[in-house]
């Protein structure tokens, strides 16, 4: 067995997977564990991010309210399963009242790195860009310079220090629905300024793995094992109905994490059941966390559903890097 370098996290969610399951990572049976009226003026919640904090979990969940206005919120939950989100967005406080403005907030990770939790989002500055904040107790956020240009999203940072460094995915993108992208890794060492930018991996073109020929993007924070960072990923294809999101997963170097060691071929869970396929976005399964027990190598992934509503779905180490080991 692989192993998870991390913490022990006895009370995850959790099913067993069924002896007649041949795909690597299988549903919640009771899901969505979220559906559209998560808060009091939520057209839809999804795409959202949680962790383990004090005796529970906590999260920043993106609700769209109904307006159609995105912006992130606090939850918090005892079982990591039935959440109470608040009503009123986060607030940050900060040094700069221009990059406090806000223009829209959506796709939250939270990481724990060193002593505090950092909070990453599709920040609206002129365009779409990676939004950086950091609490200790989820109680005042304090936000940061946002870490790219515009265009980027899915900015998914590292959960400790790599050679001293922190560091960070991206996508870069455009202003619309981005018709392409491939994920980057960029370096800091102070979460302000941000370089050393290296390509980790791109779409693939032809009939080898259809899935992921327009773009992909980075989900959860890295999970870090003794065989690399295992790293789960969103993949995208253009169909004649629009595009079609799918999730992978790859096996990236240790030390330096754009090196992929190994990825997926076919797709870990796709969009086949129906709060997956009808919803705001039809046919878009996104992830953008995971839960990971060190202990038994559990890992329970967040993610939205048909831009509408949240799932949970499971794996272990072991199923995925069989996955990606052996992929046929
Ligand atoms: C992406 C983002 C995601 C969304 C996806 C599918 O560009 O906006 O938040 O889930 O499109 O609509």
């Amino acid at each position: 067995m692989a192993k998870i370098i991390g913490q022990s996290l006895p009370n995850i969610p959790w099913q067993d997977k069924q002896p007649n399951e041949t795909a690597p990572v299988w549903r919640y049976t009771c899901n969505p564990i979220i559906g559209r009226n998560g808060n009091k003026r939520s057209n839809s919640v999804f795409n959202s991010a949680v962790v383990p904090f004090e005796d529970g979990f906590i999260g920043v969940f993106r609700c769209d309210s109904r307006s159609i206005t995105m912006d992130i919120f606090l939850g918090r939950s005892k079982d990591a399963i039935n959440w109470t989100i608040e009503d009123d967005p986060i607030e940050f406080e900060g040094a700069d009242g221009e990059i406090l403005h806000k223009e829209f907030r959506y796709d939250p990770r939270v990481c724990f790195l060193e002593d505090r939790y950092y909070i990453t989002w599709c920040n609206g500055y002129h365009g779409p860009t990676i939004g950086v904040a950091y609490t200790f107790d989820f109680k005042t956020f304090t936000q940061l310079e946002n870490a790219f240009l515009p265009f980027n999203r899915n900015g998914v940072l590292f959960p400790r220090k790599i050679n001293d460094m922190f560091m960070m995915m991206s996508r870069p993108s455009d202003n619309g629905h981005t018709p392409f992208g491939d994920i980057f890794v960029s370096q800091s060492p102070d979460m302000e300024f941000w370089g050393r930018h290296r390509y980790m991996m791109g779409t693939i073109a032809g009939n080898s793995s259809g899935w992921q020929t327009t773009k992909i993007g980075p989900g959860p924070i890295p999970i870090e094992t003794d065989e690399g960072w295992l790293m789960i990923y969103h993949g995208v294809i253009t169909t004649c109905n629009g595009y079609v999101y799918r999730m992978g997963c790859a096996l990236l170097d240790i030390n330096e994490p754009w090196k992929v060691l190994y990825r997926s071929n076919d797709y870990i869970l796709s969009p086949i059941e129906l709060y997956e396929c009808i919803g705001d976005v039809p046919n878009v399964v996104f992830p953008c966390a995971a839960l990971a027990d060190a202990d038994t190598g559990r890992i329970t992934i967040y993610y939205g559903c048909a831009d509408t509503v949240t799932g949970i779905a499971f794996t272990t180490v072991d199923d995925l890097l069989a996955h990606i080991k052996n992929p046929k």
